[in-house]
C-alpha cells in the first residue's frame, strides 16, 4: 500500500490491474446495461448528458451490487490517503464511450473545476474499467503530476482538447481500477472501435465539500432504510454539514455544462 500512496502523492494517480474479478465485472456490466435499457434517453439525467457517451448517475440507488464498488475497503483506504482527514462519497456514475463516435473526446479537466485549498485535495475519483481500456477505444488520458500545478487546464492551456505533450494513456484490462487525485488533469478520449468502452466512476470528496450528487435527496427512502450505518456515514446521510453544503450548490458539473 505504501508504494501506491507514494505514487498517488507523486504522480497523482495509480493504476491497479486485476483489482476486481471477472465475475464481479460481469455482474456490473449486466446491471449497467439493464439500467441503460430501462432509462433510455433519460439515462444520466440526474447529472448531465454528454455527447458521444451513455451516462448513468445516482448509482447507489440502482443496485446493491454497486456497494462492491463505492464501498470497497481498499479503495476507501486509498481515497482516505488523498482526502485526509475525512471524506464521503460524492457520486457514483457510469460512463460508456460510444463506438465509432468522434464526439467522446473530453477536454483535459479537473473534476468539478476544483483546485485544492490550503488543507489539500478536495476530490478523488476511481475509474473502474468494465471493458479493456485500449489506445483505440477511448482510454482515459492523464497528465502526470499536474495535481500539484494549482491550475485548471482550461485556463493554463490554449486548447484543453488538444493532445498534451506530457499526457499518458491509462490503459488496462477489464477489472483494472485507476485511483486518482481528481485535481489531476485528465479526460476520456474518443472511441474509434465498434464496441462501447464502459466504466464506473466512484467519486469522493473531502468532508467539507458539497457532494456532486446529494445522496440524501437522490436515494429513495427504501434504499436509505436498508443501508448499514457504515454506508450511511460514507454517503453522509446523517451529516448536517453536508446538508448545509449541498443546499448552497446550484451546479456541480465541472466542464459538463
Ligand atoms: O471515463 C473516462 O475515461 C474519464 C471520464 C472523466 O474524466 C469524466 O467524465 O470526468
Amino acid at each position: 500500500m505504501e508504494e501506491i500512496y507514494t505514487q498517488l502523492d507523486r504522480e497523482g494517480f495509480a493504476v491497479l490491474p486485476g483489482f476486481f474479478s471477472a465475475d464481479l465485472c460481469a455482474l456490473l456490466v449486466d446491471r449497467v446495461e439493464e439500467l441503460y435499457a430501462a432509462e433510455g434517453d433519460q439515462a444520466g439525467a440526474e447529472f448531465r448528458a454528454e455527447p458521444g457517451t451513455r451516462r448513468l448517475a445516482n448509482g447507489v440507488d440502482k443496485g446493491e451490487i454497486f456497494r462492491e464498488v463505492f464501498a470497497n475497503e481498499q479503495i476507501l483506504a486509498m481515497v482516505g490517503h488523498i482526502l485526509r482527514p475525512r471524506f464521503k462519497l460524492s457520486s457514483l456514475n457510469a460512463r460508456s464511450a460510444n463506438p465509432n463516435d468522434g464526439q467522446g473526446l473530453q477536454p483535459l479537466h479537473v473534476d468539478q473545476g476544483l483546485l485544492p485549498d490550503e488543507q489539500g485535495p478536495l476530490v478523488a475519483n476511481v475509474v473502474w474499467m468494465l471493458d479493456d481500456f485500449t489506445p483505440e477505444n477511448g482510454a482515459m488520458r492523464a497528465v502526470p503530476r499536474t495535481h500539484r500545478s494549482g491550475k485548471r487546464p482550461k485556463e493554463a492551456l490554449a486548447d484543453a482538447a488538444a493532445p498534451h505533450p506530457d499526457e499518458v494513456l491509462v490503459t488496462g484490462t477489464a477489472g483494472t481500477v485507476c485511483v486518482m487525485n481528481a485535481h489531476l488533469w485528465h479526460g476520456g478520449t474518443a472511441n474509434r472501435t465498434d464496441t462501447p468502452r464502459r466504466a464506473l466512476h466512484s467519486f469522493y470528496c473531502r468532508f467539507d465539500v458539497a457532494q456532486q450528487q446529494y445522496q440524501k435527496r437522490l436515494l429513495r427512502a427504501e434504499t436509505q432504510a436498508a443501508l448499514p450505518i457504515r454506508l450511511r456515514e460514507l454517503l453522509a446521510l446523517d451529516d448536517a454539514q453536508n446538508d448545509e453544503l449541498c443546499s448552497r450548490v446550484t451546479s456541480q458539473s465541472g466542464f459538463l455544462k
